[in-house]
């Protein structure tokens, strides 16, 4: 039978049962309704993920940097005191990690969304064919969750002629080896987010899912996440010790190797092409 990290690295994803306790689940739920007021409130002061924008009517899906300090909630951060999390994080990628992201999905108001087929970080020609993962993304579902859609194995090869057609057309239709991940509150849900996967969710579903993103402390890929409150000891003070040590790593990171001016224009178009496109304006 295959080990947990082999099916990671053979599938491109797999669900870990029963990581949170119902506490925990409790205060993180606690924690997203805040949000969800925060960004509802005032959606164009974050990063939000949008389904309809336009001026006086809006309907969101997420947001992204959910540890930023004007949505940053004791529980988001107390998510990496969870040793059993820790320890798959750290079988699958080392003992020592740093930070990339964390961002929080919900289900829409007004508007079912589809999300299109895509690999993440605007990699849409990425493949390791050993399937070695160069970060982990970890969905934490706290109702159950079945919104991820993803194409076993996919992370490992390149993409079909059908794949890319979708890709490259921003369809969202269903592919002959799709299969849909279903998670149930307390599971995770761990995925290389270079396997090929879309989203699907419904304004009668009640989705509230966290989602983050972690690597290897040197890994030469990603990075370049650090915000400016990451160097200030005040901010950090307040995190949970694991995500003290995560953020320091990445702001080690990030200064120990700047982009050059051509890396940084691509790192900004294709940011700028994420929030548009997790804006729903593509
Ligand atoms: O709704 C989902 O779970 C998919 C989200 C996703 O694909 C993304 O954020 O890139």
């Amino acid at each position: 039978m295959m080990s947990l990290k082999e099916r990671f690295i053979n599938e491109g994803y797999v669900v870990v049962q029963g990581v949170f306790t119902i506490h925990e689940l409790d205060r993180l739920k606690d924690a997203m309704e805040k949000v969800i007021v925060k960004v509802k409130r005032e959606p164009l002061r974050y990063i939000t993920r949008y389904t309809k924008k336009q001026e006086d009517d809006y309907d969101t899906w997420g947001v992204n940097n959910i540890l930023k300090p004007d949505l940053y909630e004791p529980a988001f951060g107390d998510v990496f005191g969870n040793e059993r999390l820790m320890s798959i994080l750290r079988g699958i990628l080392g003992d020592e990690l740093r930070f990339w992201g964390a961002h929080a999905l919900w289900s829409p108001d007004k508007v079912n969304y589809q999300l299109r087929w895509h690999r993440d970080y605007g990699d849409n020609e990425y493949y390791h064919p050993g399937g070695i993962p160069n970060h982990v993304q970890f969905n934490i579902p706290l109702y159950t969750d079945s919104c991820f859609i993803a194409i076993p194995g996919s992370h490992r090869r390149a993409l079909t002629i059908q794949e890319r057609e979708e890709v490259n057309n921003n369809h969202a239709h269903p592919l002959p080896s799709e299969s849909q991940v279903s998670c149930l509150p307390g599971d995770v849900l761990f995925m290389n987010a270079h396997t090929l996967h879309r989203g699907a969710c419904n304004s009668q579903d009640h989705r509230r899912t966290l989602h983050y993103s972690v690597q290897g402390k040197d890994e030469m890929y990603g990075g370049h996440t650090s915000y400016p409150e990451m160097k200030e000891a005040e901010y950090l003070q307040r995190m949970h010790p694991v995500v003290r040590e995560l953020m320091t790593n990445l702001v080690q990171w990030d200064e120990s190797h700047p982009l050059s001016p051509v890396e940084m224009l691509r790192k900004v178009r294709s940011k700028k092409e994420r929030e548009n496109y997790i804006a729903g304006q593509l």
